[in-house]
C-alpha cells in the first residue's frame, strides 16, 4: 500500500513533520490516493530532493532514493531505464529542481523520459528558512532579497510547465494548486493524467503544484492560501499546458 491509514490521519492532523497550513501534505495525500486509484501504489518507485519535499519519504511507502540535491531528474532516469515496468515518480521543491537543479530536471524533459515529475513551488527554500528560488517572486522579500526580488539582478520567476510545453513535446505538462477544494480537485486529476501517461508509455510527464509555506511567508495558514491565490495564480497560471490524446 502506499500510504498506511496511520500516515493519512497524520497528513490531515498536520502531526508528520509539516508546519501548520504547509501545503506539502495537501499533495502527498492526493498523490498517495491518486496511486491507490490507479492500483499502482504497488507497483510505484520514486526519487525525492532534499527540502521539505524529503518528508515524503516517512509518507510514501515504497521503495525510494533520497536524491543528491536537484539530481532527481537523473536518479528517476536510470530507475525507469532499469525498471521499466515500475511506475516513477521525483517529488521536489522549486529549489531542489529548478535552482540546484535545472540542468538534470531539464534535461530530463528534454530526452523525453516516461517518468513523471512533481515540483512544489513554495516560492522559496523552505527548509532552510526561506532563501530565494527561482520561482520567488518579482519583488518578493526573502531571508537572500531582503529588498524584494530584483529581476534586473536575478533573472525572472521561471514557469517550468510552460517550458517544457513549448519545447520539449511532452506528454504532458500542467499547474495546479492547493489553495481551494477546487483547485485541490482539479490537481488531483492532473496528477492522474500525468501518471496515466506514463502507464501508457507515452512520454515525460510534468506537475507543478503552488503550494504555502506559511513559515517563512510570515502569515497565517489562511493567509498563505489568499496569497496563493492573489499573487502566485497570476505570475503562474493554473492549467494544462501539453496533453498528448491517446490513441
Ligand atoms: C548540495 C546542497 N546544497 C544546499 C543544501 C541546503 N538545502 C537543503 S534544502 C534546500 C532547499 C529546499 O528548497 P525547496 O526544494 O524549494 O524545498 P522546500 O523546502 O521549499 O519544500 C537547500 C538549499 C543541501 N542540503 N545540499
Ligand atoms: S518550512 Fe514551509 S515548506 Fe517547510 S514544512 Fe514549513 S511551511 Fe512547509
Ligand atoms: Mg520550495
Amino acid at each position: 500500500m502506499a500510504i498506511t491509514e496511520k500516515r493519512k490521519q497524520e497528513l490531515v492532523k498536520g502531526t508528520m513533520g509539516f508546519c501548520p497550513g504547509c501545503g506539502h501534505n495537501v499533495v502527498i495525500r492526493m498523490i498517495a490516493d491518486v496511486l491507490t486509484e490507479l492500483e499502482q501504489d504497488k507497483n510505484v518507485i520514486y526519487g525525492i530532493g532534499v527540502g521539505c519535499s524529503s518528508l515524503l519519504g516517512g509518507g510514501l511507502h515504497a521503495d525510494r532514493i533520497h536524491c543528491p540535491h536537484g539530481r532527481a531528474g537523473a536518479i528517476a532516469t536510470a530507475m525507469k531505464r532499469v525498471n521499466p515496468e515500475n511506475i516513477v515518480l521525483t517529488y521536489q521543491g522549486d529549489g531542489d529542481a529548478y535552482s540546484i537543479g535545472l540542468g538534470e530536471t531539464t534535461a530530463a524533459a528534454y530526452r523525453g523520459e516516461n517518468i513523471t515529475v512533481f515540483i512544489i513551488n513554495n516560492t522559496n527554500y523552505g527548509m532552510t528558512g526561506g532563501q530565494m528560488s527561482h520561482t520567488t517572486l518579482p519583488g518578493q522579500k526573502t531571508a537572500t532579497s531582503i529588498y524584494g526580488r530584483d529581476c534586473s539582478l536575478t533573472g525572472a520567476p521561471l514557469r517550468f510547465p510552460e517550458l517544457v510545453a513549448a519545447n520539449f513535446n511532452p506528454a504532458y505538462a500542467a499547474r495546479g494548486s492547493v489553495h481551494n477544494s477546487e483547485n485541490v480537485a482539479r490537481t488531483k486529476e492532473m496528477i492522474k493524467e500525468a501518471l496515466l501517461a506514463q502507464m501508457n508509455g507515452e512520454g515525460y510527464s510534468v506537475v507543478e503544484i503552488l503550494t504555502s509555506c506559511p513559515t517563512n511567508w510570515n502569515l497565517s495558514a489562511l493567509e498563505a492560501m489568499k496569497r496563493i491565490e492573489n499573487e502566485m495564480v497570476p505570475y503562474f497560471p493554473i492549467g494544462e499546458f501539453a496533453k498528448r490524446e491517446v490513441k
